[in-house]
Protein backbone atom coordinates (compact mmCIF):
# COMPACT_ATOMS: atom_id res chain seq x y z
CA UNK A 1 0.00 0.00 0.00
CA UNK A 2 1.56 3.31 -0.80
CA UNK A 3 1.93 6.04 1.57
CA UNK A 4 -0.69 7.92 0.69
CA UNK A 5 -3.00 5.47 1.14
CA UNK A 6 -2.14 4.64 4.47
CA UNK A 7 -1.95 8.25 5.97
CA UNK A 8 -5.30 8.29 4.14
CA UNK A 9 -6.39 5.04 6.32
CA UNK A 10 -4.46 6.03 9.70
CA UNK A 11 -5.17 10.18 9.15
CA UNK A 12 -7.24 11.60 12.54
CA UNK A 13 -10.40 11.94 11.35
CA UNK A 14 -11.13 8.49 10.44
CA UNK A 15 -10.05 8.10 13.57
CA UNK A 16 -12.69 9.72 15.54
CA UNK A 17 -15.28 9.18 12.67
CA UNK A 18 -18.52 7.76 13.44
CA UNK A 19 -21.16 6.56 11.71
CA UNK A 20 -23.75 9.50 10.28
CA UNK A 21 -27.31 8.77 10.48
CA UNK A 22 -29.97 11.20 9.06
CA UNK A 23 -32.49 11.27 10.77
CA UNK A 24 -34.23 14.79 8.99
CA UNK A 25 -34.70 13.83 5.60
CA UNK A 26 -34.28 9.56 6.01
CA UNK A 27 -36.48 9.51 8.84
CA UNK A 28 -34.96 6.76 11.18
CA UNK A 29 -33.27 5.11 8.38
CA UNK A 30 -29.61 5.06 7.86
CA UNK A 31 -28.01 6.64 4.61
CA UNK A 32 -25.52 3.98 3.15
CA UNK A 33 -24.02 6.87 1.34
CA UNK A 34 -22.77 8.44 4.38
CA UNK A 35 -21.86 5.44 6.33
CA UNK A 36 -19.99 4.36 3.05
CA UNK A 37 -17.54 7.11 3.85
CA UNK A 38 -16.74 4.60 7.25
CA UNK A 39 -15.45 2.37 4.69
CA UNK A 40 -11.51 2.68 3.47
CA UNK A 41 -12.63 0.16 0.46
CA UNK A 42 -15.02 2.28 -1.13
CA UNK A 43 -12.90 5.79 -0.98
CA UNK A 44 -11.14 4.35 -3.75
CA UNK A 45 -11.28 2.46 -6.87
CA UNK A 46 -10.57 -1.10 -6.84
CA UNK A 47 -8.95 -2.63 -9.97
CA UNK A 48 -9.69 0.51 -11.86
CA UNK A 49 -13.64 0.42 -10.73
CA UNK A 50 -15.93 1.44 -8.41
CA UNK A 51 -16.47 -1.04 -6.07
CA UNK A 52 -20.30 -2.40 -5.79
CA UNK A 53 -20.08 -4.95 -2.94
CA UNK A 54 -22.55 -7.42 -3.48
CA UNK A 55 -20.82 -10.53 -1.67
CA UNK A 56 -21.16 -9.46 2.21
CA UNK A 57 -22.38 -13.22 3.02
CA UNK A 58 -19.06 -14.41 2.22
CA UNK A 59 -17.71 -11.88 4.40
CA UNK A 60 -17.88 -8.02 4.88
CA UNK A 61 -15.65 -5.26 4.61
CA UNK A 62 -14.28 -2.99 7.10
CA UNK A 63 -15.04 0.16 9.00
CA UNK A 64 -12.00 2.71 9.68
CA UNK A 65 -12.58 2.16 13.45
CA UNK A 66 -11.81 -1.66 13.09
CA UNK A 67 -8.95 -0.67 11.04
CA UNK A 68 -7.48 1.43 13.54
CA UNK A 69 -8.35 -0.22 16.60
CA UNK A 70 -6.38 -3.14 15.13
CA UNK A 71 -3.39 -0.76 14.64
CA UNK A 72 -3.44 0.68 17.81
CA UNK A 73 -3.48 -2.63 19.62
CA UNK A 74 -0.55 -4.22 17.00
CA UNK A 75 1.46 -0.75 17.84
CA UNK A 76 0.68 0.24 21.01
CA UNK A 77 -0.18 -2.99 23.54
CA UNK A 78 0.65 -6.00 21.12
CA UNK A 79 1.83 -8.84 24.33
CA UNK A 80 1.39 -12.29 25.07
CA UNK A 81 -1.87 -12.26 27.05
CA UNK A 82 -2.29 -14.20 30.75
CA UNK A 83 1.22 -15.04 30.70
CA UNK A 84 3.27 -12.06 31.68
CA UNK A 85 3.74 -9.33 34.39
CA UNK A 86 4.85 -6.19 32.30
CA UNK A 87 2.53 -3.97 30.70
CA UNK A 88 2.15 -4.96 27.76
CA UNK A 89 1.01 -8.55 28.61
CA UNK A 90 -1.30 -6.94 31.11
CA UNK A 91 -2.94 -4.71 28.60
CA UNK A 92 -3.07 -7.26 26.24
CA UNK A 93 -4.77 -9.52 28.74
CA UNK A 94 -7.32 -6.29 29.72
CA UNK A 95 -8.34 -5.77 25.69
CA UNK A 96 -9.04 -9.52 25.52
CA UNK A 97 -10.76 -9.47 28.46
CA UNK A 98 -12.80 -6.34 27.39
CA UNK A 99 -13.74 -7.67 23.92
CA UNK A 100 -14.75 -11.16 25.45
CA UNK A 101 -17.32 -9.20 27.53
CA UNK A 102 -18.63 -6.72 24.34
CA UNK A 103 -19.16 -9.89 22.74
CA UNK A 104 -21.22 -11.04 25.92
CA UNK A 105 -23.12 -7.99 26.13
CA UNK A 106 -23.86 -7.61 22.36
CA UNK A 107 -25.44 -11.68 22.29
CA UNK A 108 -26.67 -10.86 26.27
CA UNK A 109 -25.37 -14.12 27.59
CA UNK A 110 -25.64 -14.48 31.23
CA UNK A 111 -22.04 -14.70 31.62
CA UNK A 112 -18.38 -14.07 30.07
CA UNK A 113 -17.82 -17.75 31.00
CA UNK A 114 -20.34 -18.66 28.16
CA UNK A 115 -17.89 -16.88 25.21
CA UNK A 116 -15.18 -19.15 23.84
CA UNK A 117 -13.13 -17.39 20.94
CA UNK A 118 -12.59 -19.90 18.49
CA UNK A 119 -11.15 -18.96 14.55
CA UNK A 120 -14.66 -18.79 13.07
CA UNK A 121 -17.68 -20.38 12.60
CA UNK A 122 -16.33 -23.71 11.58
CA UNK A 123 -14.04 -23.74 14.38
CA UNK A 124 -16.71 -23.28 16.78
CA UNK A 125 -18.95 -26.06 15.39
CA UNK A 126 -15.83 -28.67 15.74
CA UNK A 127 -15.40 -27.61 19.12
CA UNK A 128 -19.14 -28.79 20.03
CA UNK A 129 -18.88 -31.67 17.35
CA UNK A 130 -15.64 -33.01 19.04
CA UNK A 131 -16.34 -31.78 22.70
CA UNK A 132 -19.82 -32.66 23.04
CA UNK A 133 -20.99 -34.92 20.06
CA UNK A 134 -18.30 -37.46 20.78
CA UNK A 135 -18.67 -37.82 24.95
CA UNK A 136 -22.72 -37.08 25.24
CA UNK A 137 -24.18 -38.44 21.68
CA UNK A 138 -24.72 -42.15 21.96
CA UNK A 139 -25.31 -44.84 19.12
CA UNK A 140 -28.72 -44.54 18.52
CA UNK A 141 -29.27 -41.09 18.67
CA UNK A 142 -30.46 -38.64 16.10
CA UNK A 143 -28.86 -35.58 15.11
CA UNK A 144 -31.50 -33.73 13.15
CA UNK A 145 -29.62 -30.97 10.37
CA UNK A 146 -31.84 -29.13 8.11
CA UNK A 147 -31.09 -29.26 4.36
CA UNK A 148 -30.32 -26.02 4.18
CA UNK A 149 -26.74 -26.19 6.17
CA UNK A 150 -23.57 -24.54 5.09
CA UNK A 151 -21.00 -27.88 4.89
CA UNK A 152 -19.41 -26.60 8.44
CA UNK A 153 -22.82 -27.25 9.69
CA UNK A 154 -22.65 -30.81 8.24
CA UNK A 155 -19.48 -32.54 7.85
CA UNK A 156 -18.92 -32.26 11.85
CA UNK A 157 -22.35 -33.52 12.57
CA UNK A 158 -21.60 -36.71 9.81
CA UNK A 159 -17.98 -37.79 11.91
CA UNK A 160 -19.86 -37.76 15.16
CA UNK A 161 -22.54 -39.91 13.52
CA UNK A 162 -20.07 -42.49 12.40
CA UNK A 163 -18.02 -42.61 15.14
CA UNK A 164 -20.91 -42.93 17.63
CA UNK A 165 -23.19 -44.87 15.74
CA UNK A 166 -26.07 -41.82 16.02
CA UNK A 167 -28.19 -41.26 12.82
CA UNK A 168 -28.35 -38.01 10.76
CA UNK A 169 -31.92 -36.55 10.01
CA UNK A 170 -32.18 -33.82 7.60
CA UNK A 171 -35.53 -31.36 7.77
CA UNK A 172 -36.51 -30.41 4.36
CA UNK A 173 -38.32 -27.10 2.57
CA UNK A 174 -41.20 -26.30 1.16
CA UNK A 175 -41.36 -25.09 -2.50
CA UNK A 176 -40.19 -21.45 -1.20
CA UNK A 177 -37.65 -22.91 0.79
CA UNK A 178 -39.28 -22.53 4.21
CA UNK A 179 -39.46 -25.05 7.15
CA UNK A 180 -43.05 -26.00 7.54
CA UNK A 181 -43.86 -26.41 11.23
CA UNK A 182 -44.93 -30.40 10.37
CA UNK A 183 -41.66 -30.94 9.16
CA UNK A 184 -40.10 -29.73 12.14
CA UNK A 185 -42.34 -31.99 14.31
CA UNK A 186 -42.27 -35.01 12.25
CA UNK A 187 -38.29 -34.79 12.43
CA UNK A 188 -37.53 -33.84 15.98
CA UNK A 189 -38.61 -36.29 18.22
CA UNK A 190 -37.94 -38.26 21.42
CA UNK A 191 -34.77 -39.80 19.56
CA UNK A 192 -33.62 -36.94 18.83
CA UNK A 193 -30.38 -35.90 20.95
CA UNK A 194 -29.23 -32.43 19.36
CA UNK A 195 -30.60 -29.80 16.35
CA UNK A 196 -28.12 -28.39 14.03
CA UNK A 197 -29.83 -25.35 12.37
CA UNK A 198 -28.63 -22.31 10.61
CA UNK A 199 -30.69 -18.80 11.68
CA UNK A 200 -30.66 -17.67 7.85
CA UNK A 201 -29.69 -19.93 4.82
CA UNK A 202 -26.45 -18.22 3.15
CA UNK A 203 -28.09 -19.49 -0.37
CA UNK A 204 -31.98 -19.40 -0.40
CA UNK A 205 -31.98 -15.80 2.60
CA UNK A 206 -34.89 -17.52 4.41
CA UNK A 207 -34.62 -16.67 8.28
CA UNK A 208 -35.55 -20.13 10.25
CA UNK A 209 -38.17 -19.23 12.84
CA UNK A 210 -35.48 -20.12 15.62
CA UNK A 211 -37.02 -19.18 19.03
CA UNK A 212 -39.97 -21.44 17.98
CA UNK A 213 -37.70 -24.85 16.83
CA UNK A 214 -35.73 -24.36 19.79
CA UNK A 215 -38.81 -23.82 22.27
CA UNK A 216 -40.11 -27.23 20.56
CA UNK A 217 -36.86 -28.79 20.54
CA UNK A 218 -36.35 -28.53 24.20
CA UNK A 219 -39.96 -30.21 24.58
CA UNK A 220 -38.49 -32.99 22.81
CA UNK A 221 -35.52 -33.11 25.97
CA UNK A 222 -32.65 -31.99 22.51
CA UNK A 223 -30.38 -29.41 22.89
CA UNK A 224 -30.04 -26.82 19.90
CA UNK A 225 -27.27 -25.55 17.93
CA UNK A 226 -28.20 -22.26 16.23
CA UNK A 227 -25.55 -21.45 13.15
CA UNK A 228 -25.30 -17.76 13.80
CA UNK A 229 -23.19 -16.97 10.65
CA UNK A 230 -25.56 -15.24 8.26
CA UNK A 231 -27.78 -14.52 11.85
CA UNK A 232 -26.18 -12.20 14.08
CA UNK A 233 -24.79 -9.73 11.37
CA UNK A 234 -28.10 -9.38 10.44
CA UNK A 235 -30.45 -9.39 13.23
CA UNK A 236 -30.63 -8.54 17.12
CA UNK A 237 -29.23 -11.82 19.08
CA UNK A 238 -30.23 -11.80 22.50
CA UNK A 239 -29.31 -16.01 23.24
CA UNK A 240 -30.64 -16.12 26.31
CA UNK A 241 -34.50 -14.75 24.87
CA UNK A 242 -33.40 -17.77 22.51
CA UNK A 243 -32.71 -20.06 24.64
CA UNK A 244 -30.18 -21.46 22.66
CA UNK A 245 -27.54 -23.80 23.85
CA UNK A 246 -25.29 -23.36 21.59
CA UNK A 247 -25.05 -20.11 18.88
CA UNK A 248 -22.36 -19.33 16.88
CA UNK A 249 -20.67 -16.82 14.42
CA UNK A 250 -17.96 -15.36 12.99
CA UNK A 251 -15.90 -12.08 13.27
CA UNK A 252 -15.33 -11.26 9.59
CA UNK A 253 -19.10 -11.11 8.71
CA UNK A 254 -19.82 -8.41 10.88
CA UNK A 255 -17.15 -6.00 10.28
CA UNK A 256 -14.72 -7.71 12.08
CA UNK A 257 -11.39 -8.92 11.11
CA UNK A 258 -10.93 -12.97 9.77
CA UNK A 259 -9.51 -15.38 12.50
CA UNK A 260 -11.74 -14.22 15.07
CA UNK A 261 -15.23 -16.30 16.16
CA UNK A 262 -17.52 -17.12 18.64
CA UNK A 263 -18.93 -19.80 20.59
CA UNK A 264 -21.61 -19.07 22.88
CA UNK A 265 -22.83 -22.04 25.30
CA UNK A 266 -24.75 -22.42 28.31
CA UNK A 267 -22.35 -22.47 30.92
CA UNK A 268 -23.61 -25.86 32.43
CA UNK A 269 -22.55 -27.30 28.92
CA UNK A 270 -19.29 -26.03 28.70
CA UNK A 271 -18.52 -26.75 32.60
CA UNK A 272 -19.08 -30.91 31.38
CA UNK A 273 -17.40 -30.68 28.37
CA UNK A 274 -14.41 -31.86 28.09
CA UNK A 275 -11.55 -29.57 26.18
CA UNK A 276 -11.63 -29.87 22.19
CA UNK A 277 -7.82 -28.64 21.64
CA UNK A 278 -5.61 -28.80 24.69
CA UNK A 279 -1.87 -27.30 25.44
CA UNK A 280 -0.82 -23.95 26.68
CA UNK A 281 -3.17 -21.19 28.63
CA UNK A 282 -6.29 -24.14 29.18
CA UNK A 283 -4.35 -25.99 32.38
CA UNK A 284 -4.09 -25.09 35.79
CA UNK A 285 -1.78 -27.71 36.99
CA UNK A 286 0.37 -30.60 34.66
CA UNK A 287 2.22 -33.16 36.00
CA UNK A 288 4.22 -35.60 34.14
CA UNK A 289 1.17 -38.11 33.53
CA UNK A 290 -1.95 -35.80 33.75
CA UNK A 291 -3.48 -32.05 34.01
CA UNK A 292 -6.27 -30.22 35.44
CA UNK A 293 -7.79 -27.65 33.17
CA UNK A 294 -8.31 -23.63 33.52
CA UNK A 295 -11.87 -22.34 34.77
CA UNK A 296 -14.09 -21.13 31.51
CA UNK A 297 -13.56 -20.08 29.59
CA UNK A 298 -9.56 -20.71 29.38
CA UNK A 299 -10.38 -24.58 29.31
CA UNK A 300 -11.74 -24.13 25.64
CA UNK A 301 -8.88 -21.16 24.21
CA UNK A 302 -5.58 -23.57 24.33
CA UNK A 303 -2.30 -21.68 22.64
CA UNK A 304 -2.07 -17.98 22.31
CA UNK A 305 -4.67 -15.95 21.63
CA UNK A 306 -5.97 -13.96 18.23
CA UNK A 307 -6.28 -10.58 20.46
CA UNK A 308 -5.98 -8.32 17.37
CA UNK A 309 -8.82 -10.30 16.21
CA UNK A 310 -10.55 -10.01 19.31
CA UNK A 311 -9.68 -5.99 19.91
CA UNK A 312 -11.11 -5.75 15.92
CA UNK A 313 -14.33 -7.53 16.86
CA UNK A 314 -15.01 -5.20 19.56
CA UNK A 315 -14.56 -2.36 17.64
CA UNK A 316 -17.02 -3.83 14.68
CA UNK A 317 -19.58 -4.32 17.80
CA UNK A 318 -19.12 -0.49 18.77
CA UNK A 319 -19.73 0.39 15.14
CA UNK A 320 -22.61 -2.19 14.92
CA UNK A 321 -23.83 -0.30 17.94
CA UNK A 322 -23.64 3.09 17.16
CA UNK A 323 -26.51 2.21 14.09
CA UNK A 324 -28.24 -0.26 15.78
CA UNK A 325 -28.94 -3.29 14.65
CA UNK A 326 -32.89 -3.10 14.16
CA UNK A 327 -31.87 -0.38 11.63
CA UNK A 328 -29.59 -2.38 10.13
CA UNK A 329 -32.14 -5.26 9.91
CA UNK A 330 -34.74 -2.76 8.36
CA UNK A 331 -32.07 -1.14 5.40
CA UNK A 332 -31.23 -4.54 4.36
CA UNK A 333 -35.08 -5.27 4.20
CA UNK A 334 -35.87 -2.24 2.35
CA UNK A 335 -33.18 -3.53 -0.26
CA UNK A 336 -34.38 -6.94 -0.55
CA UNK A 337 -37.78 -5.57 -0.98
CA UNK A 338 -36.74 -3.53 -4.03
CA UNK A 339 -34.53 -6.30 -5.51
CA UNK A 340 -37.21 -8.73 -5.51
CA UNK A 341 -39.41 -5.99 -6.70
CA UNK A 342 -36.99 -5.24 -9.41
CA UNK A 343 -35.58 -8.80 -10.43
CA UNK A 344 -38.65 -10.37 -10.28
CA UNK A 345 -39.95 -8.52 -13.92
CA UNK A 346 -36.80 -9.65 -15.54
CA UNK A 347 -38.23 -12.80 -17.42
CA UNK A 348 -34.81 -14.17 -18.10
CA UNK A 349 -34.41 -14.50 -14.07
CA UNK A 350 -35.32 -17.32 -11.73
CA UNK A 351 -35.43 -16.79 -8.11
CA UNK A 352 -34.76 -18.87 -5.50
CA UNK A 353 -36.18 -18.96 -2.03
CA UNK A 354 -39.13 -16.96 0.30
CA UNK A 355 -40.85 -14.41 -1.77
CA UNK A 356 -42.31 -12.96 1.83
CA UNK A 357 -40.28 -10.35 2.62
CA UNK A 358 -41.57 -11.70 6.53
CA UNK A 359 -39.37 -15.11 6.21
CA UNK A 360 -36.35 -13.83 5.02
CA UNK A 361 -33.22 -11.24 4.70
CA UNK A 362 -30.95 -9.64 2.23
CA UNK A 363 -29.37 -12.96 0.32
CA UNK A 364 -31.10 -13.67 -3.01
CA UNK A 365 -29.76 -16.46 -5.13
CA UNK A 366 -30.64 -16.59 -8.68
CA UNK A 367 -29.83 -17.66 -11.89
CA UNK A 368 -30.06 -15.91 -15.95
CA UNK A 369 -31.00 -18.26 -18.12
CA UNK A 370 -28.80 -19.06 -20.79
CA UNK A 371 -25.49 -17.91 -18.76
CA UNK A 372 -23.70 -20.53 -16.75
CA UNK A 373 -23.13 -18.57 -13.16
CA UNK A 374 -19.33 -18.26 -13.03
CA UNK A 375 -19.14 -16.65 -16.05
CA UNK A 376 -21.83 -14.20 -14.87
CA UNK A 377 -19.32 -13.74 -11.99
CA UNK A 378 -16.50 -12.99 -13.92
CA UNK A 379 -18.53 -10.54 -16.48
CA UNK A 380 -20.33 -8.15 -13.94
CA UNK A 381 -16.94 -8.17 -11.90
CA UNK A 382 -15.72 -5.97 -15.52
CA UNK A 383 -18.26 -3.31 -13.77
CA UNK A 384 -16.62 -3.96 -10.90
CA UNK A 385 -19.80 -5.48 -9.40
CA UNK A 386 -18.92 -8.79 -6.29
CA UNK A 387 -21.22 -11.25 -6.31
CA UNK A 388 -20.29 -14.89 -5.59
CA UNK A 389 -21.88 -18.04 -7.78
CA UNK A 390 -21.21 -21.26 -7.12
CA UNK A 391 -22.67 -24.31 -4.67
CA UNK A 392 -22.50 -21.72 -1.96
CA UNK A 393 -20.46 -24.52 0.20
CA UNK A 394 -23.81 -26.01 0.52
CA UNK A 395 -24.00 -29.05 -2.20
CA UNK A 396 -26.89 -31.23 -0.35
CA UNK A 397 -28.76 -28.22 -0.16
CA UNK A 398 -27.90 -27.35 -4.14
CA UNK A 399 -28.65 -31.00 -4.90
CA UNK A 400 -32.05 -30.78 -3.36
CA UNK A 401 -33.26 -27.74 -5.50
CA UNK A 402 -31.71 -29.74 -8.22
CA UNK A 403 -29.34 -26.60 -9.45
CA UNK A 404 -25.65 -27.25 -10.24
CA UNK A 405 -25.04 -23.83 -9.29
CA UNK A 406 -26.60 -20.10 -8.96
CA UNK A 407 -25.29 -16.14 -8.73
CA UNK A 408 -25.67 -14.90 -5.10
CA UNK A 409 -26.02 -11.13 -4.05
CA UNK A 410 -26.09 -10.46 -0.04
CA UNK A 411 -26.32 -6.85 0.67
CA UNK A 412 -24.90 -5.28 4.34
CA UNK A 413 -25.51 -1.73 5.68
CA UNK A 414 -23.84 0.31 3.48
CA UNK A 415 -25.79 -1.09 -0.08
CA UNK A 416 -27.63 1.28 -1.60
CA UNK A 417 -30.46 0.98 -3.64
CA UNK A 418 -28.17 2.59 -7.06
CA UNK A 419 -26.00 -0.80 -6.48
CA UNK A 420 -29.12 -2.91 -7.18
CA UNK A 421 -30.09 -1.06 -10.45
CA UNK A 422 -26.26 -1.11 -11.02
CA UNK A 423 -26.42 -4.99 -10.90
CA UNK A 424 -29.45 -5.13 -13.37
CA UNK A 425 -27.80 -2.67 -15.61
CA UNK A 426 -24.99 -5.35 -15.76
CA UNK A 427 -27.37 -8.46 -16.16
CA UNK A 428 -29.04 -6.80 -18.85
CA UNK A 429 -25.29 -6.15 -20.68
CA UNK A 430 -24.56 -9.69 -20.25
CA UNK A 431 -27.71 -11.32 -21.54
CA UNK A 432 -27.79 -9.14 -24.41
CA UNK A 433 -24.13 -9.66 -24.96
CA UNK A 434 -24.86 -13.84 -25.36
CA UNK A 435 -27.66 -13.15 -27.20
CA UNK A 436 -25.88 -10.93 -29.65
CA UNK A 437 -22.06 -11.64 -29.59
CA UNK A 438 -21.44 -8.06 -28.15
CA UNK A 439 -21.53 -5.99 -24.88
N1 LIG B 1 -20.38 -18.88 4.29
C1 LIG B 1 -20.57 -17.87 2.09
O1 LIG B 1 -20.12 -17.27 1.12
P1 LIG B 1 -16.54 -19.47 8.38
O2 LIG B 1 -15.89 -19.80 7.09
O3 LIG B 1 -16.22 -20.48 9.43
O4 LIG B 1 -16.34 -18.07 8.80
O5 LIG B 1 -18.13 -19.57 8.12
C2 LIG B 1 -18.68 -20.78 7.70
C3 LIG B 1 -20.16 -20.64 7.50
C4 LIG B 1 -21.00 -21.31 8.35
N2 LIG B 1 -22.32 -21.19 8.27
C5 LIG B 1 -22.90 -20.41 7.34
C6 LIG B 1 -24.39 -20.30 7.31
C7 LIG B 1 -22.11 -19.71 6.43
O6 LIG B 1 -22.69 -18.94 5.51
C8 LIG B 1 -20.71 -19.83 6.51
C9 LIG B 1 -19.81 -19.12 5.53
C10 LIG B 1 -19.66 -18.11 3.28
O7 LIG B 1 -21.73 -18.29 2.14
C11 LIG B 1 -18.36 -18.72 2.86
S1 LIG B 1 -18.55 -20.34 2.22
Amino acid sequence: MSRVALNYIYNENARTRRPIIINKEMGNKINPYLLKKDFPVFQDKVDGRELIYLDNAATTQKPYTVIEAVRKYSQQFHGNPHRGAHYLSVKATELYDQARQKVREFIKARSAKEIIFTRNTTEAINLVAYSYGMNFIDEGDEIVLSIAEHHSNILPWQQVARSRRARLKYMYLDEDGRLSKDEVKSKITERTKLVCLTHMSNVLGTIFPVREIIEYAHQKGALVLIDGAQGIPHVEVDVQELNADFYVFSGHKMLGPMGIGVLYAREELLEVMPPFLSGGDMIEYVSEDTASFAPLPEKFEAGTQNVEGAVGLAAAIDYLNSIGMDKIHQHEQDLTAYALERMQGISYLTLYGPTDLEERGGIISFNVAGIHPHDLASIVDLDGIALRAGHHCAQPLMKYLQLVASCRISFYLYNTKEDIDQLIDSLDRARSWFSNGTK
